[in-house]
């Protein structure tokens, strides 16, 4: 009888398989409202609010730098969820008739 196994295995043909490059974090964005002489400070407030989920005392904290400043950052999101925020709030803001402008740009 011979002593070859076809299933025996001797492990010769192993190689070490190279760690996988851990995943990049994706690039993250800032959503910025820009000052402008027209949109009402409650509207502004009220759009930190509604959109931006900070409470009142923040979001007029933030109007008011942007008020004085002419820019402000309203977060830091993932491309696909600062677009879509800039969208909304632009759409909002145009509904209502106030000419407020909302932004990104990379953080
Ligand atoms: N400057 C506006 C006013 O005096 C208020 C305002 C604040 C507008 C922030 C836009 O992003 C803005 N009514």
């Amino acid at each position: 009888m011979s002593d070859f196994d076809p299933f025996a295995d001797d492990n010769s043909d192993l190689s070490v398989q190279e760690a996988k490059p851990a995943l990049k974090k994706p690039p993250l964005f800032k959503v910025i409202l820009l000052n402008d002489d027209f949109t009402p400070m409650d509207f502004v407030i009220e759009v930190l609010m509604d959109f931006f989920a900070m409470p009142e005392d923040k979001a007029t904290q933030v109007m008011l730098q942007i008020h004085t400043q002419g820019i402000g950052v309203c977060g830091v999101y993932t491309r696909d969820v600062a677009e879509t925020k800039v969208m909304i709030v632009n759409d909002y803001s145009r509904e209502h008739q106030h000419p407020l402008l909302c932004s990104m740009e990379e953080a």
